[in-house]
């Protein structure tokens, strides 16, 4: 019997250019954390080991405090082993990391950089080490001929799996090179795989666990890891998933007709109050809406917006219909009202998409500038 928790791809260190400096730091700090957070998950599972799929860290050169707090964090959990599999963003290549952890590396962390069996107690754990970021060939395969006796095999791999269907009807997931039908060929009980962020099942006994923090919008599951329970050899892997996430990344998307209360839409698309602290928000906006109700849109997203650990709106998407009523507010006569007529025709007759854009805009800035007046 093994219960154990599978979790990839924690990218400690990743820098997250683009972002504010205090965000940056508060993405790589939370990313820091998520091993106490899969050590709690560990526990409550009933694991005694968590085996990383690669990537723990996101280069090949961390800085020296990014590698000695995981090594404390993992340190601090003793009751717990890690093991930690070389992937591709700090694959072998990366000869002073992995001669730094060999030399700081606690007790109960085992480094599978070897392709030889790693004896966990009560399991065999065949590890598929990446010696470079692109090996180019599936470092899966020794593990069909890999002599463990009776025991329970589990094997431990980074990279794409290899997709048999044509192009179009890839499915998600990397594409790479490992066989896909590994845990079978090879009698695993359970292959765990690093890679792909989120969370996705290959087969009954094959998955990537996705990263245990988010770090991207795309529409993974939520972020987390699998807690697996293999009874004996032969045996059926049972998993299940936990949440390991404190950040959420959520894009919301905002597709409005003319006519319709966009802020009353908007609204009701934010997350609860309590959660926008610790979430970064995407707000798409698309569809169609008049300048008031535009105005108005605006004006609830600069409310919302200071909730949010980090915010971005792009209206770009959203096209700006005006009507007599709303120029009437923008004024009735003078330059204006003339500036504003010119505008709404360029706006529709504009001799490019461009043109048409930038006169929208102004339009769209200049019924705001007297709505705020
Ligand atoms: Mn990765």
């Amino acid at each position: 019997m093994i219960r154990f928790l599978h979790a990839s791809d924690l990218h400690l260190g990743k820098p997250f250019g683009g972002f504010p400096e205090d965000v940056r730091a508060r993405l790589r700090q939370s990313r820091q954390e998520v091993i106490a957070r899969l050590a709690g998950a560990a526990r409550e599972g009933g694991a005694a080991h968590v085996l990383l799929a690669g990537d723990t860290f996101d280069q090949e050169t961390p800085a020296p405090t990014t590698i000695r707090h995981a090594l404390n964090a993992m340190q601090a959990a003793s009751d717990l082993t890690w093991v930690l599999l070389p992937g591709n963003h700090d694959s072998l290549a990366a000869s002073e990391l992995w001669r730094v952890l060999a030399a700081d590396r606690p007790g109960n962390v085992i480094l599978a950089t070897d392709a030889a069996p790693v004896d966990l107690g009560g399991a065999v754990l065949l590890p598929a080490p990446c010696p470079v970021r692109h090996p180019g060939r599936d470092l899966t395969e020794w593990m069909d001929d890999a002599e463990t006796g009776e025991a329970i095999r589990i094997g431990l791999a980074h990279g794409g799996v290899h997709d048999f269907r044509p192009g179009e009807d890839a499915g998600p997931g990397p594409a790479g090179v490992i066989a896909p039908d590994r845990a079978e060929r090879a009698n695993l009980a359970y292959l765990g795989l690093g890679d792909w962020h989120g969370r996705l099942r290959i087969g009954p006994a094959t998955w990537y666990s996705g990263t245990p923090e988010a770090d991207s919008f795309k529409p993974h599951a939520p972020a987390g890891a699998l807690l697996v329970g293999i009874a004996a050899p032969g045996a059926r892997a049972e998993i299940a998933e936990v949440e390991t996430g404190a950040l959420r990344w959520a894009r919301i998307g905002l597709d409005l007709v003319a006519g319709e209360d966009g802020v009353a839409r908007h609204d009701a698309a934010l997350p609860p109050l309590a959660e926008r602290a610790t979430t970064l928000a995407d707000l798409v906006v698309t569809g169609r809406a008049g300048l008031a109700a535009r105005a108005a849109l605006m004006a609830a997203i600069r409310a919302a917006a200071p909730d949010f650990l980090w915010h971005r709106a792009d209206l770009g998407g959203l096209a700006v219909s005006q009507e007599l009523a709303d120029l009437d507010q923008i004024a009735t006569s003078g330059a204006l009202r003339r500036a504003a007529e010119t505008l709404a025709q360029e706006a529709a007759e504009g001799a490019d998409a461009a043109a048409r854009h930038a006169a929208h805009a102004a339009l769209a800035r200049l019924f705001e500038y007297r709505m705020e007046e």
